[in-house]
């Protein structure tokens, strides 16, 4: 079973989580639509894999006896104003995805909670390379000249194929 602090923090990180998953999937869309179709399917991708991190948590939750609740979609953030800041605003997300995990495993250890402790540090490792891979795809950017049309090209190709 959970205690309440647990199961409280745990349905804040399944909301996260399913932002998350959202707010990649309308980087996706503005990626396909400004024809950067190799990067759009690597973000719809992206996408899917936090939608799993949610029900993992979700299923979790309901597992441990406790009430998972359904989270709400609010408005995510739909255009923006260049390739890169795509990825700039995608490595902050998982910073703050990484720092709200930490939370969570810091209330698990206040509760004496070693199990869901345990569940999270699936999430330590997986953060832990998305980070890098954010800041993969930035470094990219420097590497190449995303401004000329040919570093478009070379950019959407080599992002994709990180990770
Ligand atoms: Fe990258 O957010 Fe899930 O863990």
């Amino acid at each position: 079973s959970l205690v309440e602090g647990v199961e409280n923090i745990l349905n804040l990180q399944a909301k996260i989580e399913s932002d998350a998953s959202n707010k990649y999937l309308a980087m996706a869309a503005w990626l396909d639509r400004n024809g950067f179709a190799n990067t759009a399917s690597y973000l719809y991708k992206q996408a899917e894999e936090e939608r799993e991190h949610f029900l993992k948590i979700f299923k979790y939750i309901t597992d441990m006896g406790g009430i998972a609740i359904t989270p709400s979609v609010p408005e995510v953030q739909q255009e923006f104003a260049s390739f890169r800041e795509v990825f700039e605003i995608a490595l902050q997300n998982e910073i703050a995805v990484t720092q709200a995990i930490n939370k969570v495993i810091a209330k698990c250890r206040a509760e004496n909670d070693y199990a869901t402790e345990d569940f999270m540090m699936w999430y330590v490792a997986e953060q832990r390379e998305e980070e890098k891979n954010a800041r993969r795809a930035l470094e990219l950017f420097d590497l190449i000249n995303g401004n000329e049309a040919d570093g478009k090209f070379q950019l959407d190709l080599q992002i994709s194929k990180i990770g």
